[in-house]
């Protein structure tokens, strides 16, 4: 299986990276963490995302706050899916990530999530490397059947509490 990158801009954005590690974890998919920034380490971010497909990754996930350009900046380096998760700074409840992250000029796609969405992260990156992959494929749609049947609990509980 090919692997996952989780990049951040900052370790400050660790709180949201460690959302998609624990999906990550569940799964058993293969990942690395990193720090580059898109502003502070540009030829490292550039560099990781350049070489990216030759060193085992599947997909590039980068996470980060405030003018979030990591996402494109590494997107702008590889023809690998990247993901952008916006994380939320103390401005603006994160509004300034996500549109920086989400409003990509035609021709360097990068496929944003919700601020704060390293979960869905994960999930999105596991979903395309299940493309060509059928036990994975299984798994996600397992977990699904499992978030639902969490669901109709909660639904079985809230009909005794008030008397359906
Ligand atoms: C972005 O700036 C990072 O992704 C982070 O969300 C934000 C603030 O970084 P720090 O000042 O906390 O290092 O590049």
């Amino acid at each position: 299986m090919k692997k996952i990158a989780l990049i951040m801009g900052s370790d400050s954005d660790l709180p949201v990276v460690k959302k998609a590690v624990a999906v990550l974890q569940e799964f058993g998919a293969p990942f690395e963490v990193h720090v580059y920034s898109a502003h502070r380490t540009p030829g490292e971010a550039a560099r990781f995302a350049a070489g990216a497909r030759e060193n085992g990754f599947g997909v590039l996930i980068a996470f980060a706050g405030m003018a979030a350009h990591l996402a494109g900046a590494m997107a702008a380096q590889t023809t690998l899916p990247v993901i952008g998760v916006p994380c939320a700074g103390n401005a603006f409840g994160g509004l300034d990530a996500l549109l920086s992250t989400v409003q990509m000029p035609s021709g360097i796609p990068v496929a944003t999530v919700a601020v704060g969405g390293g979960a869905n992260a994960a999930l999105l990156a596991l979903q395309m490397l299940a493309l060509g992959d059928e036990a994975l494929t299984e798994k996600l749609n397992g977990r699904r059947a499992g978030d639902a049947a969490k669901v109709l609990e909660k639904d079985a509980a809230l009909a005794a509490d008030f008397d359906r």
